[in-house]
C-alpha cells in the first residue's frame, strides 16, 4: 500500500473473513451478563437490486449497532427477508420465471451486497417470510386470531382489475387505474378475509401517549385510524309527490328519517340544507324504485354516473364543488322544524359516517363552498368565543356545554366513528402465505389443524392466464391434498395472505428463527422485547407499523407475547435523492448505483458520505452528490496518513483533550442518531492532530475506535493495540477524564480608562460581549463606569481588557 493511500479492496477482504470466521456479530441472545439491546431494521424485500435508499437504511444503522456493542451492551441487529410479494409473481407472469427460484436467487446477491457495506448483521438469526419453516407459524399465528374472533370472512367493496381479473391492494391502484395493465379498476362485492383492527382502534391511539415516538408519526397514526367523537341525528324527510310517500315511510308509518353523522351537534340551527353521497342507498332507491320521487330524476343520474369515475382521493381534494338537488325532496331541520333542501354532492362519502351530512356553511369550510357556489343561505349560529347565537333557547349558551342537550332534543345520539377500516388480507395471489383453512361441503370455514401445518403453498400452478380466481385454484395437488385429509366434497381456501401479516410480527421470529416447536421463544421474548429501536422509512409509518402494532396487541391479549407495545423507539429516516435534488427514479435517470462508489472509494466511505449528509432521525430529504463521497475518501486517506505521525511518546495533555471532547461530543450525536455532527467531530480532531508534531500510538488507537461505527474496514486495518490480533470491533467506546472537558479560563487585567481596576478569569476564547459582561460584574469596574455603558472597548482575548466610559 502506497504511504498516503490505501486499498479498500484489500482491507475490505481481509475485514470480512476475519469477522467471519471469529463471528464476532453472532449475538448470544441467552447471555444475561450484558444489558439485552434490540436494534431492528426494515427487512427488505428481495428486488434483487440494492441502491442507495438500502445503503441508507443498512449501513447507518449499522453504525449505531457498532456504538452500542461498544458500550458493552448485548446487541441483538438481524437481517432477514420479507420474501412474498408481488414483483416475484409479476417476474413469473411476465418471464415465465419460477417466483421462489427468482427470490431465492435475489436474496443470495442482496447477501452478497449488504456484507459489503461493512454491516455488524447477526445472519445466524436470518428470517425468510416466505419459507415454510417461517410462514408455518404466520398459518399457527392467523389461527389463535380466527379462534379469538379476530380474523373473520366477511363481504367487502374491493378493487377489482376487470382486464386482469385479480382484486388489487389499494396501493396497487394508481390514479384509479391498475397497476400492471393500466385499465380502470372498478369495485367489487366480495367475501374476503379480514383481521378486526377496527377492535383495536381505541387502544392504537391511547398506548401512543406511552411511546417516546416523534410527534409527526403518532399524528399520522391518529390521522390514518381518524378517530372523530360526534352524534348521529335524524332529518325527517318529506315528498312532495304523495304517492312516493308510502315506499318512504317506516313499518309504523312514520315518515322516512335520513340520519346524518356530525362533529358539530351544536351547530345544527345553522344547518340551510342536507347533503346525501351519490352512493347513498336513498338515492339508489329513488332513481331505481318503483315511484318517480324526483322531479329531475335525469340531472341527478348523470351526477351519480359521473361520480364513479372519480377515485376517493379525487373527491376528497379541494377542487370546486359539484353536486345536484333531489328536487322533490325535503328535509325537515329536527329542532327548527324548517324545511331544507337536500343534495347529492360527491364531497360526501359513502364509506364515513352515515354517507349523509348536515350542512353549515356559516361553520365547515366545505359546506361554504358549495352553498356559495348553489347560492344557499349561509347561517351563523356560534360565536369566536364559542357562545351560541341565533339558536333558540340554547342562544348565549357555551357551544360545548350545550352539545349533549341539542342532540337528545334532536333525537339523535353520541356516536364516535373510525376512519380505520378492518384490515382486507385476502390476496388473489399465488406468492404469500397460503390462508390455513379449508371448507366443509356445506361452505363452512374451518383451521386447518396444527399437525397440518406448514399448510403448503402448492407449486403446480398456472399464473399465466388470471382467471378471476386465485392461481391457487389450478393446483390439482392442493384439491387433492384437501380430499384426502377431510374427505370427499370439502374444498381449499384459493386466497393468500397480505404480505403485511408476514411482516407484523418477525420481529419477533428473530429470536429463535429456526424452533420448530413454538412462534417465538417465551423466555427470550421476555427479555428481549420490545425491541429498543425500530429504523425506518417514513412510508411505513402506517401501514406497516400501524399493523404491527395491532397484530402484536392481539397476541399480548392471547398472552403470547409479553407486552403491549411491539417497539418502545421509533426512526424514521431521511430521504436520499438524485444529484439533482428530485426523487430518484429510472424515468428521470438520477439513479445512483452504490457499487460504483464503492468500487471506487470504498464502502467506508460511502457509509461515512451517508453519515454526513444530513441528521438521519429527521424527516428530511438530501440530495446525493458525487463529490461528497470522493471527498470523505480524502479524509480517510488523511487518517490512513497520519499514522506516520504517530511516535513513541506518551499521550500529551492536548492528545487527551482532544480525544475527550470528540468522544463526548460523538456519544451524545451517535445516541441521537445525529450522525452528521458525529462525523465533524471526527474532522475536528483529526484536524488537531495533524497540527501536532507526532502522536502517540495509544492516541491514534483510540481515534480509530471512535472512527470503528462508522468506517469499520479502515479502522481495523489501522488498529494495532499493542499488535493484537483482536478486532477493533470488540474493543470498549473509548472512556475519558471528565476533567478534560472542562474549559480552561485565565486571569485578564480590567482597565478603566487605562486604569487597571480588577481582574477577571475567563476562557482565553471568549468573546467581547462575555469578557465586558464578566468584567461590570465586578464592583470595582462598575464603580469607576459609575454604572454606565462603556462607550469603547478595547479587547484582546486572553490578555487585556480596556474600557472607555
Ligand atoms: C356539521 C358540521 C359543522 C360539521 C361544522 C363540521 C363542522 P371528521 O372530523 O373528519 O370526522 N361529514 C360527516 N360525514 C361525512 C362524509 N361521509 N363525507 C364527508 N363529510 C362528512 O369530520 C366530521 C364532519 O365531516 C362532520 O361534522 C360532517 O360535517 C362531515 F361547523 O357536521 B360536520
Amino acid at each position: 500500500m502506497s504511504p498516503e493511500k490505501y486499498s479498500h479492496t484489500e482491507i475490505e477482504a481481509e475485514a470480512q473473513k476475519k469477522w467471519e470466521e471469529s463471528r464476532i456479530y453472532e449475538t448470544d441472545l441467552a447471555d444475561t451478563g450484558k444489558k439485552p439491546y434490540y436494534l431492528l431494521i426494515e427487512f427488505p424485500y428481495p428486488s434483487g437490486d440494492l441502491h442507495v435508499g438500502h445503503w441508507y437504511a443498512f449501513s447507518i444503522t449499522d453504525i449505531f449497532a457498532r456504538f452500542k456493542r461498544m458500550q458493552g451492551m448485548n446487541v441483538l441487529f438481524p437481517f432477514g427477508f420479507d420474501a412474498f410479494g408481488l414483483p416475484a409473481e409479476n417476474a413469473a407472469i411476465k418471464r415465465g420465471l419460477d417466483p421462489m427460484k427468482w427470490t431465492y436467487e435475489n436474496m443470495e446477491s442482496m447477501r452478497k451486497q449488504v456484507r459489503s457495506m461493512g454491516t455488524s448483521f447477526d445472519w445466524s438469526k436470518e428470517v425468510v417470510t416466505c419459507s415454510p419453516e417461517y410462514y408455518k407459524w404466520t398459518q399457527w399465528l392467523f389461527s389463535r386470531l380466527f379462534e379469538h374472533g379476530l380474523a373473520e370472512r366477511k363481504k367487502a367493496a374491493v378493487k377489482w382489475c376487470p382486464h386482469d381479473q385479480t382484486v388489487l391492494a389499494n396501493e396497487q391502484v394508481i390514479d384509479g387505474k391498475c397497476e400492471r395493465c393500466g385499465h380502470e379498476v372498478e369495485e367489487r362485492l366480495l367475501t374476503q378475509w379480514f383481521l378486526s383492527i377496527t377492535k383495536y382502534a381505541d387502544r392504537l391511539i391511547a398506548d401512543l401517549d406511552g411511546l417516546p415516538w416523534r410527534e409527526d408519526i403518532k399524528d399520522a397514526q391518529r390521522a390514518w385510524i381518524g378517530k372523530s367523537e360526534g352524534a348521529k341525528i335524524p332529518f325527517t324527510i318529506f315528498f312532495e309527490q304523495d304517492l312516493a310517500a308510502n315506499e318512504w315511510r317506516d313499518e309504523e308509518g312514520n315518515p322516512a328519517r335520513l340520519v346524518v353523522f356530525t362533529t358539530r351537534p351544536d351547530t345544527l340551527f345553522g344547518v340551510t340544507y342536507v347533503v346525501v353521497a351519490p352512493e347513498h342507498p336513498w338515492v339508489t332507491a329513488a332513481l331505481d324504485g318503483e315511484h318517480d320521487v324526483l322531479t329531475n330524476e335525469d340531472e341527478v343520474r348523470a351526477y351519480v354516473e359521473a361520480t364513479k369515475l372519480k377515485t376517493e382521493r379525487e373527491r376528497m381534494e379541494n377542487k370546486e364543488k359539484t353536486g345536484a338537488q333531489l328536487k322533490g325532496v325535503m328535509a325537515v331541520n329536527p329542532l327548527t322544524k324548517e324545511q331544507i333542501p337536500v343534495y347529492v354532492a360527491d364531497y360526501v362519502l359513502a364509506t364515513y359516517g352515515t354517507g349523509a351530512v348536515m350542512a353549515v356553511p356559516a361553520h365547515d369550510e366545505r359546506d361554504h363552498e358549495f352553498a356559495e357556489r348553489f347560492n344557499l343561505p349561509i347561517k351563523e349560529v356560534v360565536t369566536d368565543s364559542g357562545t351560541l347565537v341565533d339558536s333558540g333557547t340554547y342562544t348565549g349558551k357555551q357551544a360545548r356545554e350545550a352539545m349533549g342537550d341539542i342532540v337528545k332534543e334532536a333525537g339523535g345520539e353520541r356516536t364516535t366513528t373510525y376512519r380505520l377500516r378492518d384490515w382486507l388480507v385476502s390476496r388473489q395471489r399465488y406468492w404469500g402465505c397460503p390462508i390455513p383453512v379449508v371448507y366443509d361441503p356445506e361452505g363452512k370455514a374451518h383451521l386447518v389443524p396444527s399437525e397440518h401445518l406448514p399448510w403448503k403453498l402448492p407449486e403446480d400452478v398456472d399464473f399465466q392466464a388470471p382467471s378471476g380466481t386465485s392461481p391457487l385454484a389450478t393446483s390439482r395437488e392442493l384439491k387433492e391434498r384437501v380430499e384426502r385429509i377431510f374427505g370427499e366434497g370439502w374444498t381449499p381456501e384459493y386466497d393468500t395472505l397480505d404480505t403485511f401479516v408476514d411482516s407484523s410480527w418477525y420481529y419477533a421470529r428473530y429470536l429463535s428463527p429456526h424452533d420448530d416447536a413454538r412462534f417465538a421463544n417465551a423466555d427470550l421474548m421476555k427479555n428481549w422485547l420490545p425491541v429498543d429501536r425500530y429504523s425506518g422509512g417514513s412510508e411505513h409509518v402506517t401501514m406497516h407499523l400501524l399493523y404491527s402494532r395491532f397484530f402484536y396487541k392481539a397476541l399480548y391479549d392471547l398472552a403470547l407475547v409479553p407486552t403491549p407495545e411491539p417497539f418502545y423507539e421509533r426512526f424514521n429516516r431521511g430521504l436520499i435523492m438524485g444529484p439533482d435534488g428530485q426523487k430518484m427514479s429510472k424515468s428521470k435517470g438520477n439513479i445512483i448505483n452504490p457499487d460504483d462508489f464503492v468500487e471506487k472509494y470504498g464502502a467506508d466511505a460511502v457509509r461515512m458520505y451517508l453519515s454526513f449528509i444530513g441528521p438521519y432521525n429527521e424527516p428530511g430529504s438530501y440530495p446525493w452528490k458525487p463529490e461528497g463521497v470522493e471527498s470523505m475518501r480524502r479524509f480517510l486517506d488523511r487518517i490512513y496518513a497520519l499514522r506516520s505521525k504517530v511516535g513513541d511518546a506518551d499521550q500529551s495533555m492536548e492528545e487527551q483533550k482532544t480525544l475527550a471532547r470528540a468522544a463526548d461530543k460523538m456519544g451524545t450525536d451517535i445516541e441521537r442518531f445525529k450522525l452528521n455532527t458525529a462525523v465533524s467531530s471526527l474532522m475536528i480532531a483529526l484536524n488537531s492532530f495533524e497540527s501536532m508534531g507526532t502522536i502517540s500510538r495509544a492516541s491514534f488507537d483510540l481515534y480509530l475506535r471512535l472512527l470503528a461505527p462508522f468506517a469499520p474496514y479502515l479502522s481495523e486495518a489501522l488498529f494495532e493495540n499493542g499488535n493484537s490480533q483482536q478486532s477493533i470491533h470488540t474493543h470498549p467506546w473509548p472512556t475519558y477524564d471528565a476533567s478534560l472537558l472542562e474549559e480552561e479560563t485565565v486571569g485578564i487585567g480590567v482597565q478603566v480608562a487605562g486604569k487597571r481596576r480588577a481582574e477577571i478569569f475567563i476562557s482565553p476564547t471568549a468573546s467581547e460581549e462575555e469578557a465586558v459582561a464578566q468584567a461590570q460584574k465586578d464592583p470595582n469596574v462598575s464603580r469607576a463606569l459609575e454604572g454606565k455603558e462603556p462607550s469603547k472597548v478595547i479587547y484582546r482575548p486572553g490578555k487585556i481588557l480596556n474600557l472607555i466610559p
